[in-house]
């Protein structure tokens, strides 16, 4: 426990009473105790600079944009397309053309799955998905297999939580065409080894859609290095707006795959007889685009850059090791995900107590967690459990208030056990 809190304090460079600073609603105080906000793999708080990069829009550049030569239109315009290049960056993508604005990761996914999915799924291939999936990552290919007589396996995991590799390997073939994986998962907080899963598609002529909806908060993530095909993300997770999110998609694909949706914006010329579509990216970006919440995303990513995701994932590292210390001499708590490499989440049940009680009792106690089957009901069945208690962590979030939280848990047994 102490090396935890030894570890926080040797980071000389985080001072995370001045990041605090940086987030208005973290001065919230809920029922009159100090607000520990713990539901981070829900969504994250925004700090000021992404607050103010909306406003600021709204407030000195709001006009459509990629339509008109006016003033406005021109620099709503730059600055829709500057978010894109940021994009490109955080993800270290080859070209801008390969990052695609979404409503985030679920339309991503929704997007690849019929585009691409559609457009080259016959009957009996294959669709690998992990038992640890989001929902998000499940359900467009269930409708996609639907419709083209595609076929979706289950990649198995582990007791800790862990994709068994040598299952995976085994499952692979020649029919298998998609296989989709989390990058975090988000009831686990799993990590898992993505190059290698990669790899391994790859030497079958599988493609590989990565969830990367909880790991852009916390790692650099470089789709080059990953080789990935796909890859999308949420901005409202890493402490952007909602409603916004990107997907990344390998150029040579996205080249072969038909628009997702028709409308303004993605077309060249159009007649009643034939429409042509416009080029990458914008083939895939159908009517007016949510602007200000982009221009939020550029501003998000800016302040993660600063911040420097190496740092941010020692810290929480070891936010998290705290808490998994602390959980652990509980005699009563379990915690449900153990894996080797972990993000910061701890999902765990506790004897004689359902989650939703917790979640209740904590919230009492100024405690925010998420209770439930956090969209991934599949998860839940191999566990054999109808749900966890969650604490999701933050860079922004302290020592203290995870003391905070074992201390709500201590009412949660005085209220429940006596
Ligand atoms: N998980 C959670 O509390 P959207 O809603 O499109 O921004 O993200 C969906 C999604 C996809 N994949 C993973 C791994 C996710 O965690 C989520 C969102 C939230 O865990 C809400 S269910």
């Amino acid at each position: 426990m102490n090396e935890a809190v030894q570890l926080i304090k040797s980071t000389a460079s985080f001072d995370v009473n001045k990041i605090r600073q940086d987030f208005p609603i973290l001065q919230t105080r809920a029922y009159d105790r100090h607000l520990a906000y713990l539901d981070n793999a829900a969504t994250t708080q925004k700090p000021r600079i992404v607050i103010d990069a909306i406003s600021n829009y709204y407030l000195s550049t709001n006009a459509n944009v990629h339509r008109a030569v006016h003033y406005l239109s021109e620099k709503a315009t730059h600055a829709f397309e500057q978010a894109r290049i940021r994009m490109q960056q955080f993800v270290n993508a080859h070209s801008a053309k390969e990052i695609i604005f979404t409503r985030g990761t679920t339309e991503a996914i929704n997007l690849i799955a019929n585009s691409y999915g559609g457009n080259t799924l016959q009957k009996g291939d294959e669709i690998l998905l992990s038992q640890m999936e989001h929902h998000a990552n499940i359900v467009p290919w269930q409708l996609i297999a639907e419709k083209t007589g595609a076929i979706i396996k289950v990649i198995p995991i582990n007791q800790h939580g862990e994709i068994k590799m040598e299952e995976y390997e085994k499952l692979l073939n020649g029919r298998t065409k998609i296989v989709g994986i989390t990058h975090i998962s988000n009831a686990l907080g799993t990590i898992n080894p993505l190059a290698k899963i990669i790899e391994l598609a790859h030497h079958v002529g599988a493609k590989v859609v990565v969830d990367g909806a909880q790991a852009a908060p916390h790692l650099k993530i470089d789709v080059q290095k990953l080789d990935c095909d796909f890859y999308c993300i949420s901005g409202h997770k890493m402490y952007g707006p909602t409603g916004i999110g990107i997907l990344y998609g390998k150029e040579a694909l996205l080249e072969k795959m038909p628009p997702y949706q028709g409308g303004g914006e993605m077309i060249r010329r159009v007649t009643f007889e034939k429409t042509s579509y416009a080029d990458l990216p914008h083939k895939f970006e159908a009517g007016t685009p949510n602007i200000a919440d982009t221009i939020g995303l550029h501003a998000a990513a800016d302040y993660l850059y600063d911040l420097g995701l190496d740092t941010i994932a020692q810290y929480e590292h070891s936010l998290l090791s705290y808490a998994t210390e602390r959980a652990a001499v509980e005699s009563d708590i379990r915690i449900i995900g153990t894996a080797a490499n972990k993000g910061p989440i701890l999902s765990f049940v506790m004897d004689g107590v359902h989650p939703h009680d917790i979640g209740t009792i904590l919230d009492q106690y100024g405690v925010a967690v998420r209770t439930g089957h956090h969209c991934a009901m599949p998860l839940m069945q191999f566990f054999n459990l109808p749900a966890t208690t969650r604490a999701s962590f933050a860079f922004y979030n302290t020592i203290a208030e995870i003391d905070q939280f074992f201390d709500a848990l201590d009412k949660v047994r005085a209220l429940f056990k006596g």
